[in-house]
Protein backbone atom coordinates (compact mmCIF):
# COMPACT_ATOMS: atom_id res chain seq x y z
CA UNK A 1 0.00 0.00 0.00
CA UNK A 2 1.38 3.58 -0.85
CA UNK A 3 0.56 6.02 1.76
CA UNK A 4 -1.26 5.39 5.22
CA UNK A 5 -4.71 6.55 5.48
CA UNK A 6 -4.60 9.60 8.95
CA UNK A 7 -6.86 9.59 11.52
CA UNK A 8 -7.86 13.10 11.07
CA UNK A 9 -8.81 12.45 7.62
CA UNK A 10 -10.99 10.10 8.35
CA UNK A 11 -12.21 12.18 11.46
CA UNK A 12 -12.44 14.94 8.97
CA UNK A 13 -14.79 12.47 6.92
CA UNK A 14 -16.71 11.78 9.60
CA UNK A 15 -17.75 14.70 10.27
CA UNK A 16 -18.95 15.61 6.84
CA UNK A 17 -22.69 16.11 6.63
CA UNK A 18 -24.29 13.16 5.93
CA UNK A 19 -25.85 13.60 2.27
CA UNK A 20 -22.69 15.22 1.16
CA UNK A 21 -21.10 12.59 2.17
CA UNK A 22 -23.33 9.93 0.84
CA UNK A 23 -22.83 11.69 -3.01
CA UNK A 24 -18.89 11.49 -2.34
CA UNK A 25 -19.07 7.89 -1.05
CA UNK A 26 -22.04 7.15 -4.34
CA UNK A 27 -19.22 8.83 -6.40
CA UNK A 28 -16.60 6.46 -5.36
CA UNK A 29 -18.78 3.83 -5.74
CA UNK A 30 -19.60 4.15 -9.35
CA UNK A 31 -15.92 4.79 -10.32
CA UNK A 32 -14.86 1.44 -9.12
CA UNK A 33 -17.91 -0.69 -9.00
CA UNK A 34 -21.25 -1.93 -11.27
CA UNK A 35 -23.58 0.31 -8.97
CA UNK A 36 -26.73 -2.27 -9.88
CA UNK A 37 -24.27 -5.79 -9.13
CA UNK A 38 -25.29 -6.76 -5.61
CA UNK A 39 -23.37 -9.60 -4.33
CA UNK A 40 -25.33 -12.52 -2.54
CA UNK A 41 -23.68 -14.21 -0.21
CA UNK A 42 -24.89 -17.30 2.51
CA UNK A 43 -23.73 -18.40 5.78
CA UNK A 44 -23.91 -21.61 7.31
CA UNK A 45 -22.93 -22.10 10.81
CA UNK A 46 -20.84 -25.56 11.10
CA UNK A 47 -19.85 -25.91 14.65
CA UNK A 48 -22.30 -23.79 16.89
CA UNK A 49 -22.21 -22.50 20.43
CA UNK A 50 -19.88 -23.65 23.03
CA UNK A 51 -16.64 -21.06 22.02
CA UNK A 52 -14.62 -20.02 24.70
CA UNK A 53 -14.33 -16.73 24.28
CA UNK A 54 -15.95 -14.08 26.33
CA UNK A 55 -17.47 -11.97 23.18
CA UNK A 56 -20.20 -9.70 24.72
CA UNK A 57 -22.65 -9.80 21.81
CA UNK A 58 -22.34 -13.44 20.86
CA UNK A 59 -24.67 -15.86 21.28
CA UNK A 60 -22.51 -18.70 21.30
CA UNK A 61 -19.88 -18.06 23.61
CA UNK A 62 -19.87 -20.40 27.03
CA UNK A 63 -19.60 -16.73 29.00
CA UNK A 64 -23.39 -15.91 28.04
CA UNK A 65 -26.52 -17.26 28.68
CA UNK A 66 -28.12 -17.26 25.26
CA UNK A 67 -30.93 -19.88 24.53
CA UNK A 68 -28.98 -21.76 22.13
CA UNK A 69 -28.62 -25.28 20.96
CA UNK A 70 -25.04 -26.31 20.75
CA UNK A 71 -23.83 -28.17 17.32
CA UNK A 72 -21.27 -30.35 16.90
CA UNK A 73 -18.96 -29.95 13.08
CA UNK A 74 -21.30 -31.22 10.62
CA UNK A 75 -20.78 -33.44 8.00
CA UNK A 76 -19.29 -32.61 4.41
CA UNK A 77 -21.68 -33.65 2.22
CA UNK A 78 -24.69 -32.00 4.72
CA UNK A 79 -22.68 -28.53 4.11
CA UNK A 80 -22.25 -28.99 0.49
CA UNK A 81 -25.68 -29.80 0.02
CA UNK A 82 -26.82 -26.21 1.59
CA UNK A 83 -23.97 -24.83 -0.56
CA UNK A 84 -25.54 -26.16 -3.58
CA UNK A 85 -28.84 -25.06 -2.46
CA UNK A 86 -27.39 -21.32 -1.93
CA UNK A 87 -25.73 -21.08 -5.49
CA UNK A 88 -29.50 -22.65 -6.80
CA UNK A 89 -30.69 -19.37 -5.01
CA UNK A 90 -28.27 -17.11 -6.73
CA UNK A 91 -25.59 -16.71 -4.13
CA UNK A 92 -21.83 -16.61 -5.41
CA UNK A 93 -20.35 -17.16 -2.26
CA UNK A 94 -20.77 -19.64 0.56
CA UNK A 95 -19.47 -18.43 4.14
CA UNK A 96 -19.22 -21.42 6.92
CA UNK A 97 -18.69 -20.20 10.49
CA UNK A 98 -17.20 -22.14 13.50
CA UNK A 99 -17.64 -20.89 17.26
CA UNK A 100 -13.93 -21.49 17.47
CA UNK A 101 -11.48 -19.39 19.59
CA UNK A 102 -8.89 -20.63 17.34
CA UNK A 103 -8.48 -23.71 14.72
CA UNK A 104 -6.35 -27.00 16.28
CA UNK A 105 -4.81 -28.90 13.75
CA UNK A 106 -6.53 -32.52 13.38
CA UNK A 107 -9.61 -34.34 12.26
CA UNK A 108 -12.08 -31.20 12.50
CA UNK A 109 -9.89 -28.70 10.50
CA UNK A 110 -9.67 -31.44 7.93
CA UNK A 111 -13.11 -31.90 7.51
CA UNK A 112 -13.23 -28.13 6.78
CA UNK A 113 -10.66 -27.29 4.40
CA UNK A 114 -12.76 -30.32 2.54
CA UNK A 115 -16.05 -28.36 2.83
CA UNK A 116 -13.60 -25.45 1.45
CA UNK A 117 -12.50 -28.00 -1.39
CA UNK A 118 -16.12 -28.74 -2.21
CA UNK A 119 -17.84 -25.16 -1.91
CA UNK A 120 -14.80 -23.97 -4.19
CA UNK A 121 -15.37 -26.83 -6.69
CA UNK A 122 -18.88 -25.93 -7.35
CA UNK A 123 -17.76 -22.82 -8.07
CA UNK A 124 -19.03 -20.53 -5.68
CA UNK A 125 -16.47 -18.32 -3.58
CA UNK A 126 -15.56 -20.43 -0.54
CA UNK A 127 -15.11 -18.47 3.14
CA UNK A 128 -14.61 -19.04 6.46
CA UNK A 129 -14.61 -17.70 9.88
CA UNK A 130 -12.70 -20.04 12.32
CA UNK A 131 -11.11 -17.75 15.03
CA UNK A 132 -7.65 -17.58 15.04
CA UNK A 133 -5.39 -19.12 12.48
CA UNK A 134 -1.50 -19.40 12.46
CA UNK A 135 0.67 -19.43 9.10
CA UNK A 136 0.44 -23.16 7.89
CA UNK A 137 -3.43 -23.57 8.62
CA UNK A 138 -3.91 -20.45 6.13
CA UNK A 139 -1.95 -21.73 3.45
CA UNK A 140 -3.88 -25.49 3.99
CA UNK A 141 -6.91 -23.34 3.59
CA UNK A 142 -5.51 -21.57 0.65
CA UNK A 143 -4.74 -24.99 -1.13
CA UNK A 144 -8.07 -26.00 -0.71
CA UNK A 145 -9.64 -23.44 -2.67
CA UNK A 146 -10.41 -21.04 -0.30
CA UNK A 147 -11.67 -17.10 -1.52
CA UNK A 148 -11.74 -15.04 2.13
CA UNK A 149 -11.39 -15.44 5.34
CA UNK A 150 -13.58 -13.74 7.78
CA UNK A 151 -12.20 -11.93 10.63
CA UNK A 152 -13.21 -9.14 12.03
CA UNK A 153 -11.86 -6.42 14.38
CA UNK A 154 -15.30 -6.02 15.70
CA UNK A 155 -14.54 -2.47 17.28
CA UNK A 156 -11.90 -0.22 17.97
CA UNK A 157 -8.40 -0.95 20.14
CA UNK A 158 -9.31 1.65 22.55
CA UNK A 159 -12.96 -0.23 22.82
CA UNK A 160 -12.06 -3.80 22.45
CA UNK A 161 -11.36 -4.56 25.90
CA UNK A 162 -15.11 -3.40 27.20
CA UNK A 163 -16.16 -6.28 24.54
CA UNK A 164 -14.04 -8.81 24.78
CA UNK A 165 -11.18 -10.15 27.80
CA UNK A 166 -9.98 -13.13 26.42
CA UNK A 167 -7.86 -12.55 22.94
CA UNK A 168 -6.54 -8.90 22.13
CA UNK A 169 -6.35 -6.77 19.38
CA UNK A 170 -2.99 -7.80 18.63
CA UNK A 171 -4.16 -11.36 18.34
CA UNK A 172 -6.79 -10.52 15.91
CA UNK A 173 -4.05 -8.44 13.77
CA UNK A 174 -1.76 -11.87 14.04
CA UNK A 175 -4.10 -13.34 12.21
CA UNK A 176 -4.99 -11.25 9.54
CA UNK A 177 -1.11 -11.03 8.77
CA UNK A 178 -1.42 -14.74 8.29
CA UNK A 179 -3.95 -15.11 5.90
CA UNK A 180 -2.21 -11.93 4.08
CA UNK A 181 1.01 -14.11 3.57
CA UNK A 182 -1.52 -16.88 2.43
CA UNK A 183 -2.52 -15.30 -0.37
CA UNK A 184 -6.15 -15.57 1.29
CA UNK A 185 -8.56 -12.00 0.52
CA UNK A 186 -9.13 -10.62 4.14
CA UNK A 187 -13.24 -10.11 4.97
CA UNK A 188 -13.16 -7.85 7.46
CA UNK A 189 -14.56 -5.61 9.48
CA UNK A 190 -16.94 -4.49 12.47
CA UNK A 191 -19.86 -4.51 14.74
CA UNK A 192 -21.59 -1.07 15.50
CA UNK A 193 -24.05 -0.29 17.89
CA UNK A 194 -21.90 -2.41 21.13
CA UNK A 195 -22.04 1.04 23.02
CA UNK A 196 -18.66 2.50 21.33
CA UNK A 197 -18.23 6.14 21.01
CA UNK A 198 -18.08 7.94 17.52
CA UNK A 199 -14.12 8.18 17.96
CA UNK A 200 -14.41 4.63 18.61
CA UNK A 201 -16.11 4.29 14.91
CA UNK A 202 -13.58 6.44 12.98
CA UNK A 203 -10.58 4.68 15.06
CA UNK A 204 -11.86 1.50 13.69
CA UNK A 205 -12.37 2.54 9.95
CA UNK A 206 -9.04 3.98 10.13
CA UNK A 207 -7.40 0.67 11.06
CA UNK A 208 -9.40 -1.02 8.96
CA UNK A 209 -8.63 1.10 5.49
CA UNK A 210 -4.60 1.20 6.77
CA UNK A 211 -4.72 -2.70 6.84
CA UNK A 212 -2.64 -3.74 3.83
CA UNK A 213 -3.95 -4.90 1.50
CA UNK A 214 -6.96 -3.62 2.25
CA UNK A 215 -9.65 -5.87 2.96
CA UNK A 216 -11.65 -7.43 0.25
CA UNK A 217 -14.36 -7.03 1.74
CA UNK A 218 -15.66 -5.13 4.94
CA UNK A 219 -18.83 -6.81 6.47
CA UNK A 220 -20.83 -3.87 9.09
CA UNK A 221 -22.46 -5.74 11.23
CA UNK A 222 -25.63 -3.70 13.34
CA UNK A 223 -25.49 -5.43 17.05
CA UNK A 224 -28.14 -7.80 17.24
CA UNK A 225 -28.91 -7.82 20.74
CA UNK A 226 -29.14 -11.10 21.71
CA UNK A 227 -31.22 -12.46 24.86
CA UNK A 228 -28.47 -13.53 27.47
CA UNK A 229 -25.63 -11.40 26.40
CA UNK A 230 -24.43 -8.36 28.10
CA UNK A 231 -25.45 -6.54 25.56
CA UNK A 232 -29.73 -7.71 25.54
CA UNK A 233 -30.69 -4.43 26.81
CA UNK A 234 -28.28 -2.61 24.44
CA UNK A 235 -30.07 0.81 22.95
CA UNK A 236 -30.21 1.00 19.15
CA UNK A 237 -27.57 2.98 17.37
CA UNK A 238 -29.16 5.53 15.42
CA UNK A 239 -29.79 4.63 11.82
CA UNK A 240 -27.82 7.21 10.24
CA UNK A 241 -24.59 6.65 12.50
CA UNK A 242 -24.74 3.27 10.78
CA UNK A 243 -25.23 4.76 7.64
CA UNK A 244 -22.19 7.13 8.16
CA UNK A 245 -19.92 4.66 8.73
CA UNK A 246 -20.79 2.82 5.26
CA UNK A 247 -20.41 5.91 4.03
CA UNK A 248 -16.73 6.58 5.05
CA UNK A 249 -16.13 2.88 4.39
CA UNK A 250 -16.79 2.96 0.89
CA UNK A 251 -14.49 5.85 0.63
CA UNK A 252 -11.97 4.93 2.04
CA UNK A 253 -11.63 1.05 1.12
CA UNK A 254 -12.79 1.74 -2.64
CA UNK A 255 -12.10 -1.37 -4.17
CA UNK A 256 -13.46 -3.78 -1.38
CA UNK A 257 -17.07 -4.96 -1.02
CA UNK A 258 -18.81 -3.13 1.63
CA UNK A 259 -21.50 -5.67 3.04
CA UNK A 260 -24.36 -5.35 4.77
CA UNK A 261 -24.31 -8.30 7.57
CA UNK A 262 -25.97 -8.80 10.69
CA UNK A 263 -29.07 -6.24 11.82
CA UNK A 264 -30.86 -6.13 8.58
CA UNK A 265 -34.05 -7.80 9.81
CA UNK A 266 -34.98 -4.52 12.20
CA UNK A 267 -33.25 -1.96 9.27
CA UNK A 268 -36.30 -0.54 7.77
CA UNK A 269 -36.49 -1.15 3.00
CA UNK A 270 -35.30 3.06 2.82
CA UNK A 271 -32.76 2.99 5.46
CA UNK A 272 -31.17 -0.28 3.62
CA UNK A 273 -31.36 1.85 0.05
CA UNK A 274 -29.45 4.78 1.07
CA UNK A 275 -26.94 2.13 2.49
CA UNK A 276 -26.75 1.08 -1.44
CA UNK A 277 -26.70 4.74 -2.18
CA UNK A 278 -23.82 4.90 -0.08
CA UNK A 279 -21.62 2.04 -1.37
CA UNK A 280 -23.15 -0.85 -0.10
CA UNK A 281 -22.48 -3.50 -2.53
CA UNK A 282 -23.07 -6.95 -1.31
CA UNK A 283 -25.72 -8.54 1.61
CA UNK A 284 -25.99 -12.11 2.98
CA UNK A 285 -29.10 -13.71 2.15
CA UNK A 286 -31.13 -16.62 3.60
CA UNK A 287 -33.24 -16.56 6.43
CA UNK A 288 -30.68 -17.23 9.07
CA UNK A 289 -27.37 -15.51 9.90
CA UNK A 290 -25.31 -17.85 12.40
CA UNK A 291 -27.87 -17.94 15.06
CA UNK A 292 -30.32 -15.44 14.47
CA UNK A 293 -32.50 -14.45 11.88
CA UNK A 294 -32.32 -12.58 8.18
CA UNK A 295 -34.36 -10.82 5.55
CA UNK A 296 -36.83 -13.74 4.35
CA UNK A 297 -35.51 -14.30 0.72
CA UNK A 298 -38.81 -13.02 -0.79
CA UNK A 299 -37.97 -9.65 0.78
CA UNK A 300 -34.43 -9.54 -0.48
CA UNK A 301 -35.53 -10.27 -3.76
CA UNK A 302 -38.02 -8.02 -3.73
CA UNK A 303 -36.00 -5.10 -2.31
CA UNK A 304 -33.32 -5.18 -5.25
CA UNK A 305 -36.17 -5.28 -7.83
CA UNK A 306 -37.99 -2.22 -6.33
CA UNK A 307 -34.47 -0.59 -6.78
CA UNK A 308 -33.11 -1.44 -10.22
CA UNK A 309 -30.47 -3.71 -8.22
CA UNK A 310 -29.39 -7.53 -9.29
CA UNK A 311 -27.45 -10.37 -7.94
CA UNK A 312 -24.28 -10.54 -9.16
CA UNK A 313 -23.79 -13.58 -12.15
CA UNK A 314 -23.32 -16.85 -10.74
CA UNK A 315 -19.87 -17.66 -12.19
CA UNK A 316 -21.11 -20.88 -13.56
CA UNK A 317 -22.99 -18.98 -15.90
CA UNK A 318 -22.49 -17.69 -19.84
CA UNK A 319 -20.17 -15.21 -17.84
CA UNK A 320 -17.68 -17.58 -16.76
CA UNK A 321 -17.58 -19.86 -20.25
CA UNK A 322 -16.73 -16.61 -22.19
CA UNK A 323 -13.76 -16.77 -19.38
CA UNK A 324 -14.43 -13.29 -18.39
CA UNK A 325 -15.14 -13.71 -14.58
CA UNK A 326 -12.29 -12.45 -13.79
CA UNK A 327 -12.72 -8.99 -15.41
CA UNK A 328 -16.05 -8.49 -14.96
CA UNK A 329 -16.41 -7.68 -18.29
CA UNK A 330 -19.44 -8.88 -19.46
CA UNK A 331 -21.36 -7.87 -17.04
CA UNK A 332 -20.71 -10.52 -14.11
CA UNK A 333 -19.05 -8.32 -11.11
CA UNK A 334 -15.57 -10.23 -11.42
CA UNK A 335 -14.23 -13.00 -8.91
CA UNK A 336 -11.59 -13.82 -6.50
CA UNK A 337 -11.04 -17.19 -7.63
CA UNK A 338 -7.73 -18.10 -9.09
CA UNK A 339 -7.04 -18.83 -12.43
CA UNK A 340 -7.21 -22.89 -11.67
CA UNK A 341 -10.55 -22.42 -10.19
CA UNK A 342 -11.79 -20.10 -13.02
CA UNK A 343 -10.90 -22.93 -15.39
CA UNK A 344 -12.59 -25.89 -13.61
CA UNK A 345 -15.59 -23.28 -13.75
CA UNK A 346 -15.12 -22.66 -17.30
CA UNK A 347 -14.84 -26.40 -17.64
CA UNK A 348 -18.69 -27.13 -15.57
CA UNK A 349 -20.07 -24.47 -17.41
N1 LIG B 1 -15.53 -17.28 16.07
C1 LIG B 1 -15.16 -16.56 14.92
C2 LIG B 1 -14.72 -15.18 15.21
O1 LIG B 1 -15.18 -14.61 16.18
O2 LIG B 1 -13.94 -14.65 14.43
C3 LIG B 1 -16.19 -16.54 13.86
C4 LIG B 1 -17.65 -16.39 14.13
S1 LIG B 1 -18.22 -14.82 14.70
C5 LIG B 1 -19.85 -15.24 15.12
C6 LIG B 1 -18.28 -13.76 13.29
C7 LIG B 1 -18.65 -12.33 13.50
O3 LIG B 1 -20.06 -12.19 13.65
C8 LIG B 1 -18.10 -11.63 14.73
O4 LIG B 1 -16.80 -11.21 14.54
C9 LIG B 1 -19.05 -10.45 14.86
O5 LIG B 1 -18.54 -9.35 14.14
C10 LIG B 1 -20.34 -10.94 14.23
N2 LIG B 1 -21.39 -11.12 15.25
C11 LIG B 1 -21.50 -12.16 16.11
N3 LIG B 1 -22.58 -12.00 16.91
C12 LIG B 1 -23.17 -10.84 16.55
C13 LIG B 1 -24.30 -10.12 17.00
N4 LIG B 1 -25.05 -10.56 18.00
N5 LIG B 1 -24.62 -8.96 16.39
C14 LIG B 1 -23.85 -8.49 15.37
N6 LIG B 1 -22.76 -9.13 14.91
C15 LIG B 1 -22.41 -10.28 15.48
C1 LIG C 1 -19.78 -11.18 9.75
O1 LIG C 1 -19.11 -10.16 9.88
N1 LIG C 1 -21.06 -11.28 10.07
C2 LIG C 1 -21.54 -12.62 9.85
C3 LIG C 1 -20.31 -13.31 9.18
N2 LIG C 1 -19.31 -12.31 9.25
C4 LIG C 1 -19.82 -14.60 9.71
C5 LIG C 1 -22.03 -13.25 11.09
C6 LIG C 1 -23.15 -12.47 11.73
C7 LIG C 1 -23.59 -13.19 12.95
C8 LIG C 1 -24.76 -12.53 13.60
C9 LIG C 1 -25.20 -13.21 14.82
C10 LIG C 1 -25.63 -14.63 14.66
O2 LIG C 1 -26.44 -14.94 13.75
O3 LIG C 1 -25.19 -15.46 15.46
FE1 LIG D 1 -16.65 -17.24 19.81
FE2 LIG D 1 -16.63 -15.85 17.52
FE3 LIG D 1 -18.76 -15.77 19.18
FE4 LIG D 1 -16.52 -14.58 19.92
S1 LIG D 1 -17.78 -14.03 18.14
S2 LIG D 1 -17.78 -15.92 21.22
S3 LIG D 1 -14.98 -15.93 19.05
S4 LIG D 1 -18.02 -17.53 18.07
Amino acid sequence: MSEKISYDFVKELYERPLLDLIYEAASVHRANHDPQQMQMCTLLSIKTGGCLEDCKYCSQSIHNNADLEKEILMKTDEVLAQAKAAKDAGSTRFCMGAAWPRVLDGKAFDRVCDMVKGVSDMGMEACVTLGMLNEDQARRLKEAGLTAYNHNLDTSEEFYDKIITTRTYADRLDTLKNVAKAGIAACCGGILGLGESEEDRVSLLHTLSNLDPQPESVPINMLVPVEGTPLENQKPLDIFEWIRCIAVARILMPKSKVRLSAGRLTISKEAQAMAFMAGANAIFTGEKLLTTANPEEDFDAGLLAELGLRPEVPYTSEAVKQGCGKLGGCGCAGTNMNDEQISKQIEAA
